[in-house]
């Protein structure tokens, strides 16, 4: 009876003792709706938990309706802006269909009301002070303070010139990566550049854009324990949505 009270007044005082609640990112959905729903069962998700998604929610894969409503029914969870409802409220705004890919249509169709309101709720990125970790879409440039860089760059950085500009990673390109030039603090946890089935590990940085969509796997990762948690994708989708 004592230790069981001492137990309890311990654990009220003292950092650790109890566990921290889970801080869970969320790579790249696209559009996955079915591996989001395997990676949230296999994670076991409860009301403590607190949600990171990395952007690029819809677009590409097979089912952004899907993905949207399941999201819209968490309540705990931070969104951040991917390049891609950056694109599609670029158009709601403006209308400039010019700025469209052909499978924003397809999502475009898909879209209640209330969606636009969601994304324009989204935010570019997301700091722990506890953890000294930020989470964002695509990265930063190497060399100036994270919090003073452009929704271009944090949304769509891939690799670096040597003059400091942003490049997107394509075959024959021969530049460094963003996050392996990166010196944190803070810790970084990425997507947008995907690997596949593999996080990307870097010194300060953490990429798991893990490539759902083109046949890889969704992939989580968990603060404190620094777990990685990944569910295989049912399909390649890419290469069918691209035809
Ligand atoms: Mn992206």
């Amino acid at each position: 009876m004592y230790f069981i009270l001492f137990a309890i007044v311990f654990s009220e005082y003292v950092p650790g003792f109890v566990e921290s609640k889970r801080i869970i990112a969320i790579g790249d959905v696209h559009g996955c709706s079915e591996e989001l729903h395997d990676l949230l069962t296999k994670l076991d998700i409860t009301e403590e938990d607190q949600l990171v998604f990395l952007g690029d929610l819809v677009n590409r894969g097979p089912d952004s309706r899907g993905v949207l409503d399941c999201v819209h029914k968490i309540r705990n969870a931070t969104f951040l802006l991917g390049n891609h409802e950056l694109r599609l409220l670029n158009f709601h705004k403006t209308g400039d269909r010019s700025i469209l890919k052909p499978y924003d249509y397809r999502t475009l169709a898909c879209l209640k009301e209330g969606d636009w309101e969601f994304f324009r709720r989204m935010v570019p990125t997301y700091y722990v002070k506890e953890y000294e970790t930020v989470f964002v879409h695509a990265g930063f440039l190497p060399g100036i303070p994270w919090n003073e860089q452009p929704l271009d760059v944090i949304l769509n950085i891939q690799l670096v010139t040597p003059e400091g500009k942003i490049k997107k990673r394509s075959k024959g390109l021969d530049l460094p990566l963003w996050s392996d030039l990166w010196q944190g603090p803070p810790f970084v946890v990425y997507g947008h550049t995907p690997v596949k089935n593999e996080v990307e590990r870097g010194t300060w940085s953490l990429g798991i854009d893990t490539a759902c969509v083109d046949g890889g796997s969704l992939t989580a990762y968990i603060l404190p324990s620094k777990e990685i948690v990944s569910v295989p994708a049912h399909e390649a989708y890419l290469k069918r949505c691209l035809k």
